[in-house]
């Protein structure tokens, strides 16, 4: 089903004129009331009458998170917060969230995007739709609820967590669609087989799978299991959330809402333009945010994006799968974890050496990160309880900042093989080092990525 065939199927010119005017708006609307972009596109000398096509986009500021956590958490806002309705908020790469807003008008054009990603995926009225990304304040939950609502599909808010729950109402309730991480899906297909669920006779037909890269191997693994077609959805908290794209009937890249936001993808090294085709990194415009419009945000996500018509009548382009990241960014059951974040918590305990390796292993289908730690002789006692105190207390350090149970190894000190070769920099001046080439989600519990940070020291 296409949900607003007006916008959706509109031809190409017609679309672009609109993207004008609307980027146009947008740009007077962010010069005008966000000081914060005010105060860029006059250090870059550009004023909004100077956006007269699109090609003119490349003349305003790029802008990346960088921007929102130094301004957080309202600096960016083009509205004042009496006119902002809702916030939620994302992992930064320093532990500090990014706090986003929507206005009256933003939860309304949300709603209409992500009803189009569920309506493209294949969700009907008439569906069950059991929601198990959280509720709470990131942005899969509640964007994809009320988009869900919108269609008339029946939305069965369970939010994230309490598998068990999540199976029986799925027997009880009859569940037809999935809506959650691909790792979720896995995890919960596992779950299902050890409590002697009869998992492929759940009526299950769809899943809209979305948060976190799925490579092919792992969607092909989670159809075979759930009984269900998967679909691909993107999204990213800073341009809105889920409702970026999402993949129709016809699984031939994820269909960007264009009438909303305007996509450059752009060399990540020197940000020059990319041509169709190009696999570069991709760089968003929102055209009709009001509380916070993102100028040319850098999403730090590869991809490459296709114009021809599609079988399905869209006209909107349509982005590949995203797989890579051009920074290290970890996405662990869902949840964006920075390596960065993880050194400066190790880096405030006392008796740890500046030596870890953060192995990100699949156990029983869920994503599970261990972070190995070096300490000194004095932590490594005879003595259990106070090693385990000593364990227990950096996970919930950690837990604090990442928003996320670690399990922690405490190794001697020389344990961990020092990073050599491959080791890249990161944007902490920390070292990553990557083994096994690029990182693959697999099912079988290999290690996804092990990083091994900070080769100094
Ligand atoms: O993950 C929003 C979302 C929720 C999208 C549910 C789809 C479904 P953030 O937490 O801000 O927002 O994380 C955004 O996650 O820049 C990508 O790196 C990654 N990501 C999101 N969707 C996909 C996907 C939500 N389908 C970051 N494939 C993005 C690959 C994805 N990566």
């Amino acid at each position: 089903m296409i949900w607003n065939p007006e916008y959706e199927c509109m031809e190409r010119a017609a679309l672009q004129e609109l993207q004008l005017r609307r980027l146009q708006m947008t740009t007077s609307w962010a010069y005008e009331r966000s000081v914060y972009y005010r105060a860029r596109m006059d250090e870059a000398g550009v004023r909004p009458r100077d956006v007269r096509s699109l090609d003119d986009v490349r003349r305003l500021p790029l802008t990346d998170e960088s921007a929102l956590r130094q301004t957080s958490p309202f600096g960016m806002f083009a509205l004042p917060l009496d006119e902002v309705v809702r916030v939620h908020s994302s992992s930064g790469a320093t532990g500090e969230p990014v706090v986003v807003g929507y206005s009256r008008g933003d939860i309304n054009t949300w709603t209409e995007l992500t009803a189009r990603v569920a309506a493209a995926a294949g969700v009907k009225p008439g569906d069950l739709v059991q929601m198990a990304f959280p509720y709470g304040m990131s942005t899969g939950g509640w964007g994809l609820h009320y988009g869900i609502e919108r269609i008339g599909a029946t939305i069965i808010p369970a939010g994230a967590g309490r598998t068990e729950r999540h199976l029986s109402m799925m027997q009880d309730f009859g569940t037809t669609v999935l809506v959650s991480t691909p790792s979720y899906a896995l995890f919960l297909a596992g779950e299902g087989e050890v409590a002697g669920v009869d998992v492929p006779s759940l009526k299950l037909r769809l899943g809209l799978f979305g948060g976190e890269p799925c490579s092919d191997k792992m969607k092909a693994e989670i159809e075979a299991k759930l009984g269900l077609r998967a679909t691909d959805n993107y999204g990213l908290s800073e341009v809105m959330g889920p409702g970026v794209a999402g993949e129709c009937e016809c699984a031939c890249g994820l269909h960007v809402n264009e009438d909303h936001l305007l996509l450059e993808v752009v060399d990540p090294a020197t940000a020059e333009p990319l041509a169709y085709g190009q696999e570069g990194e991709l760089v968003i415009t929102t055209l009709t945010k009001e509380a916070l419009p993102v100028l040319r945000y850098r999403t730090h996500d590869l991809t490459a994006l296709d114009p021809a018509p599609c079988a399905c009548g869209r006209t909107l382009v349509r982005m590949s799968k995203v797989r890579r990241r051009t920074d290290d960014m970890l996405i662990v059951r869902g949840v964006n974890v920075f390596p960065a974040q993880i050194e400066a918590v190790l880096a405030q305990i006392e008796g740890a050496r500046p030596h870890y390796l953060i192995v990100i292993d699949r156990k029983q289908n869920a994503d599970d990160l261990e972070v190995r730690l070096e300490v000194e002789e004095s932590v490594m006692t005879d003595v259990m309880p106070d090693m385990l105190a000593f364990q227990n207390s950096v996970a919930d350090k950690l837990q604090s900042a990442l928003g996320l149970r670690a399990s922690v190894t405490l190794v001697e000190s020389g344990a961990i093989e020092r990073a050599a070769g491959m080791a890249e920099r990161t944007a902490g001046g920390a070292a990553a080092h990557t083994a096994g080439g690029e990182p693959e989600r697999t099912s079988g519990g290999t290690v996804k990525r092990v990083l091994d940070l900070r080769d100094q020291g």
